[in-house]
């Protein structure tokens, strides 16, 4: 790392990066062994991104582990060995503590380091990235790599801070963790935090309250080890199943019907779902090529659902409190489970449907809702993010011109691709709004925008550029095309974090890119194939560009 010093006494680098999940410590990585000065700043004591913070009983990822990792290395994806076909998160976050070490990777990072500010220093064609500490760095290029599921949200609930017992969110877990036994537990949130966390606290609390506002739709994971065979079976066809699987709109390998669930008949329904439920996973969703856009379509995966947890929960009540009824299958994130709905039918779970009578805040015992009160030695918020554009806005960014990322996104995220935003030169988010990033592999995601990212970086070396921008009008382009391809789909008819409907006063505005992972990367490398169409560039930073 530079040893270089600012007239204003910052360091100065070629990149800084901020964050060390997935896509941090490849763009260190990457840059680092092209020969970049590059700094990454990270808020954490150590590596992992999501899978640092997220600790809590039962996370784990659900993209299959031989998948959700990193492809660009063949011979760490040949070295590494996944215990499980879901890894639990101290396994994931142990393969991100390989990938440091493996490629040497933390001595290019601060850690205990959060971001407070990132201005363009238009004359000096510079990024000025400050950190809550105060210590200043100067960077030509500055990549957001701060994760679209990073800044966890409680919501304001009265009284919360007179409540004497313990208090956690499943995105901010104690890293000793925590002992339920004997004790009576709340959990506020059915969504996939909830869904993987529920089971283990059950199997501790003495008892345990869910509070559920909203059912969520859940498919078993089918969880288990995996067998010598299928792991050498994948390692031998490692590359070829890659490159499969970023030729499908998911960036998974799943098997994509190709059927419209209504050409085929009721009895072949009931094969073909009660099939992928067997063999569990997100798979179930691909049954056929309109669930999500066909509410006619839809409606028959949700009935399978809705009639497998009418099975599964034995008092009909509570079965039928936790089958959703008012929203289509996938158009919140569909989650995955392990015993989810069997842990209803436990003497010491109580579902409290919050619905009808919500949650009205706290005293120094209980948990009280509009007609009853809980009393509760702990309470879990598995209430979610600020999902995509919080970790953003919460630093103060800052553009050509003054502009403040804050202002040019009061009314909603507008980016180009995803990777980019006008105003903003030099500056790179990865797997941002406007991208598929949540709506596909994120791991295959990631890579593909760090490769995009250094690439145009590389070239911009090569070809003397000195500053790379969106075009305001290639943006708003994509920005309305982002929205006409989520409007052809059922995903409006939720309330869902894509839209940014969990967080009061959020602009309503469909965030991930639903057009396909495929179709994406295509339109990406068009870009570059057009010379960066779509982008300004400069070869003089004085060059004049609209204010
Ligand atoms: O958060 P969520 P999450 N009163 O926003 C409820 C990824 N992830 O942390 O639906 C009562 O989905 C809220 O209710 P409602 C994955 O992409 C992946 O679970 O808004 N309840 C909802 O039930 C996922 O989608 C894995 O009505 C309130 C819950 O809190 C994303 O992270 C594992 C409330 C929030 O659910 C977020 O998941 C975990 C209130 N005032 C997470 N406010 C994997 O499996 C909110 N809620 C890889």
């Amino acid at each position: 790392m530079t040893d270089k010093i600012s007239e204003q006494g910052a360091q100065q680098l070629d990149v800084v990066v901020v964050g060390a999940g997935f896509a941090g410590l490849y763009l260190v990585h990457k840059l680092r062994s092209l020969g970049y000065d590059v700094l990454g700043l990270e808020a954490a004591a150590d590596v992992g991104g999501t899978w640092y913070w997220n600790r809590y009983p039962g996370a784990r990822c659900d993209v299959e582990s031989l998948q959700y990792s990193y492809s660009f290395s063949e011979e760490l994806q040949q070295e590494w060995r996944w215990s499980e076909r879901f890894a639990p998160q101290p396994e994931i976050l142990a393969y991100l503590g390989h990938v440091a070490d493996r490629f040497d990777l933390r001595r290019s990072f601060l850690f205990n380091t959060r971001v407070a500010s990132a201005r363009y220093e238009e004359s000096a064609n510079l990024w000025s990235i400050a950190t809550e500490a105060g210590k200043c760095f100067s960077a030509r290029f500055c990549i957001m790599a701060t994760g679209n599921l990073s800044v966890g949200r409680i919501p304001e609930f009265a009284g919360l801070q007179d409540f004497a017992g313990e208090i956690y969110h499943t995105g901010n877990w104690p890293h000793e963790g925590v002992d339920f036994t004997g004790k009576r537990v709340g959990v506020v949130g059915t969504g996939s935090s909830a869904v993987q966390s529920i089971p283990p606290i059950a199997q501790q609390a003495e008892h345990l309250y869910v509070f559920q506002r909203t059912p969520h739709f859940s498919v078993p994971a089918r969880n288990g080890p995996i067998e010598d065979q299928y792991d050498s079976e994948w390692k031998r066809n490692y590359p070829a199943q890659r490159a499969k699987a970023r030729s499908t709109r998911s960036g998974v390998l799943y098997d994509y019907g190709t059927k419209s669930a209504l050409e085929v008949d009721a009895g072949e329904h009931a094969v073909e779902l009660g099939r992928r439920w067997e063999k569990g996973g997100t798979n179930f969703l691909y049954a056929y090529n309109d669930t999500l856009r066909s509410e006619a379509s839809n409606q028959i995966s949700a009935d399978f659902v809705r009639e497998r947890i009418g099975e599964i929960v034995i008092d009909p009540t509570v079965a039928d409190k936790l089958m959703p009824k008012d929203y289509p299958i996938g158009t919140k994130r569909i989650c995955v489970d392990t015993d989810f709905y069997a842990t209803f039918n436990r003497p010491n779970v109580t579902l409290v449907d919050v619905r009808p009578s919500p949650i009205t805040g706290f005293d120094q015992t209980s948990l009280k809702t509009a007609d009853a009160s809980y009393q509760l030695d702990a309470v879990v918020f598995a209430t979610g993010f600020d999902a995509m554009t919080g970790a953003l806005l919460k630093m103060d960014i800052v553009g050509r011109n003054g502009h403040s990322l804050r202002d040019k996104w009061a009314e909603g995220p507008k980016t180009y691709l995803g990777l980019a935003i006008a105003g903003f030169p030099n500056m790179f988010i990865v797997t941002g709004p406007g991208s598929p990033s949540v709506l596909s592999n994120v791991v295959i995601a990631i890579e593909q925008h760090v490769e995009w990212i250094v690439d145009c970086i590389e070239k911009m070396e090569h070809e003397g550029i000195a500053t790379i921008e969106a075009e305001e009008s290639a943006q708003q382009e994509w920005v309305d095309h982002v929205n006409d391809v989520a409007c052809q789909t059922l995903y409006y008819q939720a309330n869902s974090w894509f839209l940014g409907a969990n967080v009061p006063g959020k602009p309503r505005i469909f965030m991930p890119y639903v057009g396909g992972f495929d179709t994406y990367v295509a339109k990406c490398d068009d870009v570059v194939r057009n010379g960066y169409a779509g982008f300004i560039k400069t070869k003089d930073q004085a060059e004049a560009i609209p204010a």
